[in-house]
């Protein structure tokens, strides 16, 4: 009698949960001696309430509980698929307690198959080399995908799919329910990124790897770090050790600023490829060059060393285009990034170059360019890089404030793909609001609604569709200092980009995603992290907003 009743609230829970999103319900039971009491079920998401929106959901009227008999069973004969699983088992093992052993697929044969997490290399060719299908049972979770990259964006929504105290760093109480249904998805774009300017202010390797497994979350794939700026050059390179000693030793405010050595460069590259991101490093040239200017007179025109930078003006600084010494430089800088760097790209930098006339840069963007194709990989710059026609090859990032820009509209039509990060809209340096302490406002205030509220694929005019290779999202460190401040610029707007990368247009609705992001607050409050409560975000009740 009683079973029957609770298994009628269940259905009917699904049924409203898959109208509301994050609706709790009371359902009516009966106890032995009769009498009818109410019990509320726990808050649980719709199996679609993830960030970024998935492709396609079909939500169903059942859960699984992940519980001390689950096993994740890893495609067998693939380390890669082992190693997705036993990070997900490590970091649930934390907030549940549970002993989730992770063993291969194969070895599932025989097993009580209601006590699984599956993560399956057999997914529909369809899915590509990111997409992947997840589908919950009460029996179980099965995530399918063509890669190793496929499963670990499967568990990023399956980790949302559970509760926000899964992610807490200390053990917690269940249940770990997980609701129903199937997703099968796949990005819009194939570039989402985010970029840290560790130049303005450095960031020891420990705060680039917080960043990465937050950004991974929400399936950014690409993080560009801006390594060299007026005020910092922070990676060393050999031949050159000035470069860090000197254009190292500061930073904006007069800080001790500081410094990669090659083999943490590395160990960045190889925790961001644990987390299916690829690293694109940028070398800025030929402004925003005074750290390497003063580091080595011989760079310089005048034959004399500029004093290092503090300040955060733009605009002052020129590699000495006509010295041979220039790109003697900058070789050595290229190839011994290319060697260390899997990724396709080495970003140039190339923006704001107002102290190096239009003929110069000109010369200077011929001799650097053929120097990152010599070393087998793409060029990457600034969209300023359009002015001098650059190859194919080359990813323009268009940072500007309109919506539209010439040269980049010419360069699109030649053939070449464009990163979207108009300032307006995808700089997390910028403001929230005019009450906001961190930050810069030259291009705009930007609330999480206006970070959110464009298309990436139909924004910039004569840059659309298949011109569009995706969207980045810079994180400028003039004003930010530690990894606090980062995380309040970063969230909740790094998610709305995120989901304009990722997402199909068609699904693309500013009250869904309010509520969806709403439901991230308790899961950054038990991740520790700092985060701005915007008043525009209904937000999860258990969300403890940070402060600036
Ligand atoms: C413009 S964006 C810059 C950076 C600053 C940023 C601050 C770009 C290519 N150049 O040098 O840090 O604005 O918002």
């Amino acid at each position: 009698m009683q079973h029957r009743f609770v298994r009628a609230g269940l259905r009917r829970f699904a049924v409203l949960a898959a109208g509301l999103a994050l609706a709790s319900t009371a359902t009516v039971a009966w106890s032995a001696s009769g009498q009818a009491t109410t019990t509320t079920l726990p808050q649980i998401p719709n199996i679609g309430d993830v960030v970024p929106a998935p492709a396609s959901v079909t939500a169903t009227n059942v859960r699984y509980n992940v519980t001390d008999n689950t096993v994740v069973y890893a495609q067998t004969g693939s380390a890669a698929a082992s190693s997705v699983g036993r990070q997900l088992a490590t970091e649930l093992r934390t907030s549940t307690g549970f002993p989730l052993p992770v063993i291969s697929s194969a070895a599932r044969r025989g097993r009580r198959a209601d006590t699984g997490i599956a993560l399956l290399l057999s997914g529909p060719s369809g899915l590509g080399q990111e997409g992947y299908q997840l589908s919950v049972t009460a029996g179980g979770v099965t995530i399918k995908a063509n890669q190793a990259e496929g499963l670990f964006d499967g568990v990023q929504t399956l980790r949302q799919l559970l509760p926000a105290a899964a992610d807490g760093s200390t053990r917690q109480a269940g249940p770990w329910t997980v609701p129903g249904g199937s997703i099968s998805d796949a990005p819009r774009f194939s570039y989402r990124g985010s970029m840290l300017d560790v130049s303005r202010h450095f960031f020891p390797v420990s705060v680039v790897e917080r960043y990465i497994d937050e950004i991974s979350l929400y399936k950014i794939n690409y993080l560009h770090l801006h390594l060299s700026d007026d005020q910092g050059w922070r990676i060393a390179i050999n031949g050159w050790p000035q470069l860090t000693a000197i254009g190292g030793s500061t930073e904006v405010g007069g800080g001790a600023g500081g410094f990669y050595t090659q083999a943490q460069y590395k160990q960045i590259v190889a925790y961001a490829q644990a987390h299916y991101v690829t690293i694109v490093p940028e070398i800025d040239g030929p402004g925003h060059s005074n750290a390497a200017l003063a580091s080595y007179a011989d760079l310089n025109c005048n034959d004399v060393a500029p004093p290092l930078y503090t300040g955060t003006d733009v605009g002052f600084s020129s590699f000495c285009v006509s010295k041979p010494i220039t790109y003697t430089f900058l070789n050595d800088v290229i190839g011994q990034l290319a060697a260390m760097t899997p990724g396709p790209y080495i970003n140039i930098g190339g923006d704001e170059a107002q102290s190096t006339s239009a003929a110069d840069y000109q010369t200077f963007e011929d001799q650097v360019l053929p120097i990152v194709a010599k070393y087998g990989k793409k060029p990457m710059g600034w969209h300023d890089i359009t002015a001098v026609d650059p190859p194919t090859s080359a990813v323009p990032e268009f940072w500007g404030t309109t919506t539209t820009d010439p040269n980049t509209a010419a360069a699109a039509a030649r053939g070449n793909k464009v990163v979207m990060a108009p300032a307006n809209k995808a700089y997390l340096d910028q403001k929230y609001t005019p009450s906001t302490k961190l930050g810069q406002n030259w291009a705009a205030y930007i609330e999480v609604k206006d970070a959110y509220d464009w298309d990436p694929g139909n924004y910039l005019q004569g840059v659309t569709g298949s011109s569009v290779l995706g969207v980045e999202a810079p994180v400028w460190s003039e004003t930010l200092l530690n990894m606090a401040d980062i995380e309040y610029m970063a969230f909740p707007r790094l998610p709305a980009i995120a989901e304009l990368g990722w997402s199909p247009e068609s699904t693309h609705n500013w009250n869904s995603f309010k509520t969806r992001l709403g439901a991230q607050g308790p899961r950054w409050t038990a991740m520790g992290m700092n985060f701005y409560a915007s008043p525009q975000v209904p937000w999860a009740p258990g969300t403890k907003g940070g402060t600036d």
